[in-house]
């Protein structure tokens, strides 16, 4: 039987249809980045009160715009891309019904995109990312969100397929880390969406077709946070996969332990998904002893955070010392910040700790009173998502486009990666600072500019409003430059052979225990949690709702 560590080897060159595959999410993925990037120009330009936007375009209809490219679109895309290429380099090549079955779905996912987003720009959709009801969008903007669903479910079961066959070839063997981390977060991923699906399935669509009029906002917004919590560790988890896989294999190190990289990734399958109330804590109607509950699996969600900072320092120190690294921090030093595929990840897991701050801050019952609906929740998603997330998605493109191209990152191009990480750090410090910062003095989120009629505090603002446009602005030139490298590295890079960095794990790391990969007790675990936190408040949801709310197009 050949071991993983054969099986990897076998598997450094991509076989070119899945290449095909992956690679078709990835465009997607960076046409959504380019659209939504100009869109965020355009709010923190108007946001600044000195710039109107032209041809009526509407302000909110731009957000929603820019909130769903980036938050939905980009992300899904380059992580479903990203996992099809993670699992042809560690389980092998995916067989022709499994890859058929991948681009089944990945045209639902994009008529299901396109339908969308052509409401949008035809304004009859500007309901924002979240899309909340009681505002109403046109049913086809809601149908083409559920196509997007289930398309990437249907990409999602060409995985497990390829993970079955694995496991059923390699009988008492563990499957290879990362297959095993993307089916975790395929996992969580189909959990939760079920939970807008049937949202949109069940609330919107009818409502937005007249078949019903009224539509119960609160159960419409709990099903939605049930996906929406658990959505931003679905793009978090891809990043994980890169710092605890791939960067030990970069820096010339190991992965510190198997074990407790496996163990991290089922702590975020339990615990992120029984958390939603931690963006409801404000709204009447549910009790205040299951947001309490909530609240304590929200914290426990940080565990695995927690996990991860501590085996990436040890990673690092135990290679920075086999450099030769003396001292305290000597070993920082040894590390190789010149390259792009190391250093810009890296910026990520920097950019985590005031993120993961900010969120502690949040979910903190008490202070959630203060910040939230305020930009300080902006402030807190751009660091997170748009700044950890995002540069270990640029930090991994760097390999990952010329791995799937057949080409290689020049030298020029990776000193421009760093300028563009650069960049982008000092544009998003400035405007996630700025946001942060007047988010306590009250400034609210999902709002055109206004003066509230020359008041003060609204006056106070101002300064930071034009602090976010500088931050924005700067930013929007951090996207240039990534869409210029990666035009490079899919068509104009030299040819050769990129690899797709796995590491090995360490010699002194634990034996992997098999009850980490029994999928029967985790599952059971998690749906249970699940039915803990949900049912009682939903019955009582349910029972005592109030008549109802009518659809409002405010735009
Ligand atoms: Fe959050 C709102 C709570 C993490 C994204 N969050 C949002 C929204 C988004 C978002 C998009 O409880 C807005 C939704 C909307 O539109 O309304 N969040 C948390 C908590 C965490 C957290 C407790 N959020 C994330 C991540 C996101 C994300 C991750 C995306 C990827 N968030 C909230 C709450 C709200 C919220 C409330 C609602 C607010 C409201 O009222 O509306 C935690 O998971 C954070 C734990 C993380 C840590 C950091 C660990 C550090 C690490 C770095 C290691 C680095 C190393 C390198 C070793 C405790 C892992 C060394 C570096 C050196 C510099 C030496
Ligand atoms: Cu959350």
């Amino acid at each position: 039987m050949t071991t993983i560590k054969e099986k990897a080897k076998e598997f450094t060159k991509v076989d070119r249809r899945d290449g095909k595959l992956a690679l078709a999410h990835i465009y997607v993925a960076f046409i959504a980045l380019f659209i939504g990037g100009l869109c965020g120009l355009l709010q923190v330009l108007v946001r600044s009160g000195k710039f109107t936007l032209p041809w009526g375009i509407g302000y909110y209809q731009v957000l929603t715009v820019h909130g769903v490219l980036l938050g939905l679109i980009l992300t899904t895309y380059f992580i479903l891309g990203f996992q099809i290429a993670a699992m042809s380099r560690t389980s092998g090549t995916f067989t022709n019904k499994q890859r058929s079955l991948g681009w089944i779905g990945f045209w639902i996912m994009t008529t299901g995109t396109v339908a969308a987003a052509t409401m949008v720009l035809l304004n009859e959709a500007s309901v924002l990312y979240t899309f909340y009801a009681p505002l109403q969008a046109h049913w086809i903007f809601y149908v083409g969100m559920a196509l997007v669903v289930v398309g990437s479910w249907i990409v999602g079961l060409a995985k497990i397929m390829k993970y079955r066959e694995w496991r059923k070839v390699h009988p008492g063997e563990s499957s290879p880390l990362l297959s095993f981390m993307v089916i975790v977060n395929m996992a969580m991923w189909i959990i939760c969406s079920l939970g807008v699906a049937v949202e949109v399935v069940f609330q919107l669509i009818p409502w937005s077709l007249g078949w019903v009029d009224k539509v119960d906002v609160l159960l419409s917004r709990t099903l939605f946070w049930y996906f929406g919590h658990p959505l931003v560790y679905f793009w978090l988890l891809p990043a994980y996969m890169v710092w605890y896989v791939v960067i030990p294999k970069i820096i010339g190190g190991k992965i510190f332990s198997d074990a407790l990289a496996r163990l991290s990734f089922m702590l975020f399958l339990l615990f992120s998904i029984p958390v939603g109330f931690h963006h409801q804590l404000t709204e009447p109607g549910i009790e205040s002893f299951w947001k309490f509950l909530q609240v304590v699996l929200t914290m426990m969600v940080v565990i695995p955070s927690l996990l991860t900072a501590f085996s990436m320092f040890a990673t690092f120190e135990l290679r920075g010392r086999q450099l030769g690294g003396k001292g305290l921090f000597g070993w920082v030093k040894k590390l190789p910040w010149k390259d792009a595929r190391f250093a810009v990840p890296f910026i990520g897991m920097a950019a985590f700790i005031p993120a993961g701050a900010g969120g502690i801050i949040n979910a903190s019952h008490q202070m959630n009173q203060l910040i939230h609906n305020t930009i300080w929740v902006t402030g807190h998603f751009h660091l997170t998502v748009a700044t950890t997330v995002v540069l270990t998605f640029f930090g991994a493109s760097y390999w990952l486009l010329p791995h799937l191209t057949g080409r290689v990152l020049t030298k020029q191009m990776n000193k421009l990666a760093i300028i563009q990480a650069i960049v982008w750090t000092v544009g998003m410090s400035i405007m996630s600072g700025a946001m942060h910062i007047v988010g306590l003095m009250g400034a609210p989120r999902r709002s055109d500019f206004s003066t509230y009629g020359g008041a003060e505090q609204a006056t106070d603002w101002i300064p930071y409003q034009i602090a976010q446009a500088v931050g924005g602005t700067i930013l929007f030139v951090g996207i240039i430059l990534i869409l210029y490298i990666v035009v490079n590295l899919l068509f104009f890079a030299p040819k050769g052979e990129t690899e797709f960095p796995v590491g090995e794990v360490s010699e002194n790391a634990e034996k992997t225990p098999m009850w980490l990969e029994n999928w029967k007790i985790w599952l059971t675990i998690c749906i249970a949690l699940i039915l803990f936190a949900y049912t009682v408040p939903v019955i009582d949801m349910i029972q005592n709702a109030p008549p109802g709310s009518k659809g409002y197009k405010f735009w």
